[in-house]
């Protein structure tokens, strides 16, 4: 099995060498992985008050997507898979946008076309999710391969969990990756669970990143929760595609601390003991060590911190809760340039129901035929 790279412990002592990252860097790294907690935890608090109707946490998975996502540069693009819309609002997703999607409101620029918890932004480069598992790794490796074809500076990092490792798309665009060698991270999180399937049964191999070898690429296993290892291993590995050298396969060893949404009950499937264990192995409490023993932070800091997160995001979530609903219209506009017929037929039959149920809004008249 690839060595585990890791360059804190558990406990927050250095074991290799650091990337070279100014202070307010790492700080500005370290309050990023606090706002993706501070933010899971009120979604959560908001779907179990009913406000909102969906969320998929990034407990315990914070120094993954923030560390290695860290190492990408604006042009770059980045594939999601189910969880790395924190590392989205690093990149430029204004947590507006974010609150918006989940409550599928106006402001919503999925247009309340997704579930909710799937986004996407435009101008960072973050394609929408795809909750079908695994679409997006041919999606990006296309796109990777245009860039490749127009001579742009962008590598593509192409996230997914364990449990898409089983999917098509992965075993496709890791083969047509390798053959193009287009300018390509694949980013495996490996957060120990693909719903109720654990990792260990997803795959008879001794490790995910031995799955590199088959397509003719190199693998890197890193701890996950090791914010330094995720940014210095995802930094060699982008740096590899920018310079034309091909894709690699990084694979981040985490652990999935909540369920796997906010529809499930992982003490049906899984030990108490195991989610204690990886309890211990808290990232963003190794990192606060780092810090505190480093003088980059200071006792209590970290309150501090979390409180002006929590402020920020309550704000943004009592914006986006009194803004307007999607306009219905929009259930039959986009696909073609003028609303056809049929479609407006189907729209007005619609809407005396959505009336008759007082779930119509002013400016979601039928269409005149
Ligand atoms: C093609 C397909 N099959 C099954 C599902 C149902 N499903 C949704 S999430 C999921 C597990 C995904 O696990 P993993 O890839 O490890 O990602 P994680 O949720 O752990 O981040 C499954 C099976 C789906 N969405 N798409
Ligand atoms: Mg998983």
């Amino acid at each position: 099995m690839p060595q585990l790279i890791q360059l804190i412990d558990p406990q927050g002592q250095v074991l290799g060498e650091l990337p070279d990252l100014s202070a307010d860097r790492l700080k500005e790294l370290f309050v990023h992985m606090l706002r993706v907690r501070v933010t899971d935890g009120r979604m959560l608090t908001l779907q179990r008050a009913g406000r909102i109707g969906f969320v998929g946490t990034s407990t315990g998975m914070e120094a993954s997507q923030i560390g290695s996502a860290a190492a990408l540069q604006p042009q770059d693009w980045l594939w999601s898979g189910l969880r790395e819309g924190g590392a989205a609002v690093m990149r430029g997703l204004p947590l507006s946008e974010y609150v918006a999607q989940m409550y599928c409101n106006a402001n919503d620029t999925a247009k309340g076309r997704q579930m909710c918890n799937h986004f996407q932004h435009k101008g960072s480069h973050y394609p929408s999710w795809s909750s079908v598992i695994g679409t997006q790794i041919p999606h990006g490796v296309g796109a990777a391969l245009a860039s490749q074809r127009r001579g742009e500076d962008a590598v593509h990092a192409i996230y997914f969990g364990d449990g898409a490792t089983s999917s098509n798309g992965f075993h496709s665009g890791m083969n047509f990756a390798a053959v193009w060698k287009v300018p390509a991270v694949f980013v495996c999180v490996n957060n120990g669970w693909a719903i109720s399937v654990s990792a260990k049964q997803q795959t008879a191999a001794e490790s995910y990143a031995h799955k590199a070898s088959a397509y003719g690429m190199p693998a890197a296993r890193v701890d996950g929760n090791d914010l330094l290892a995720c940014y210095a291993t995802m930094q060699a590995a982008v740096a590899r595609a920018r310079s034309g050298e091909g894709p690699s396969l990084v694979v981040l060893e985490t652990y999935r601390m909540m369920g796997h949404s906010s529809s499930d009950d992982p003490s049906k499937y899984r030990d108490e003991a195991e989610v204690e264990h990886w309890r211990t192995r808290d990232p963003i409490a190794r990192f606060e060590q780092y810090l505190l023993a480093n003088q980059i932070l200071e006792d209590g800091e970290r309150a501090t911190i979390e409180a002006t997160l929590t402020a920020e995001i309550d704000r943004v979530i009592h914006e986006q809760e009194s803004a307007d609903p999607m306009a219905l219209k929009t259930l039959v506009e986009d696909v073609y340039a003028d609303v056809p017929n049929h479609l407006k037929r189907q729209y007005n039959d619609f809407i005396e129901v959505a009336e008759r149920h007082g779930d119509a809004q002013p400016g979601d008249g039928a269409f005149p035929l």
